[in-house]
């Protein structure tokens, strides 16, 4: 079976969303990859449906039960073997490549997507969720991060994009950002593309975009700057 995305949410009509397009859409359309989406909602036992609560000790907005998102988690985990279960929350470790490439390694990673002020802190306790984070932000819910974290992992999935090493090229992997890339024509509002791209001269050229690279790395990010460089000690 292929590589699947349990996604627990309140609006799973979201889903997929941006995951029916391009890359990631042609490869669910392949079967490359499978989408279940779960709506926490059908786990409420309550008379109206609710899901969330007022918190205990005052302050605003709501917070997802503890006894229906844990019947979500039980209803979902039923099904399988050995999943990875992620909460997806801006307090949670930032999102990284590396964090990708070992999720595209799993069969099975469950994705609960918080709401609201978040959720019981009991069920964080009960289950072995890792709370992941996709930025120093905040949005309204976790189902933009979920669709980022996919979107994310499928890239990486064997067969999914074409080449092997235009993966392992890739900026992150190297702590590097991206050098910059031009196309047809040479002239274009007066701006000519840089003439060692023109020469042919292979070694010049690799050369010229790893400048390139280091340059707008060491003025953008700083952070990753740092890494590079010792990653290279
Ligand atoms: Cl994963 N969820 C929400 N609601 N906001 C975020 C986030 C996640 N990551 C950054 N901001």
């Amino acid at each position: 079976m292929s590589w699947t995305a349990h996604i627990l949410t309140l609006f799973p009509e979201m889903f997929p969303g941006p995951l029916g397009h391009s890359i990631a859409g042609k490869a669910l359309n392949n079967g490359m990859w499978s989408l279940k989406t779960y709506n926490i909602r059908d786990f409420s036992q309550s008379r109206h449906n609710a899901v969330d609560d007022t918190p205990f000790g005052g302050g605003p907005g709501m917070v997802l039960k503890a006894d229906v998102v844990h019947r979500a988690l039980e209803h979902v985990s039923g099904q399988l073997t050995n999943p990875k279960y992620i909460y997806l929350s801006p307090r949670g470790k930032p999102l990284t490549q590396e964090k990708l490439d070992s999720l595209a390694a799993e069969q099975n990673v469950v994705v609960l997507c918080g709401h609201y002020e978040g959720i019981d802190e009991r069920v964080l306790e009960e289950w072995p969720l890792e709370e992941v984070s996709i930025g120093d932000y905040v949005l309204s819910g976790g189902e933009v991060a979920a669709m980022v974290l996919v979107d994310g992992v499928v890239r990486l999935l064997d067969d999914v994009i074409g080449k092997a090493d235009s993966l392992e090229e890739e900026s992150f992997r190297k702590n590097l950002l991206e050098y910059p890339q031009y196309t047809k024509p040479q002239l274009w509002n007066d701006r000519k593309v840089p003439d060692v791209l023109l020469s042919g001269h292979h070694r010049l050229i690799s050369q010229w975009r790893l400048e390139q690279a280091e340059t707008l790395t060491k003025q953008r990010r700083p952070d990753l700057w740092e890494r590079y460089c010792h990653s290279k000690e």
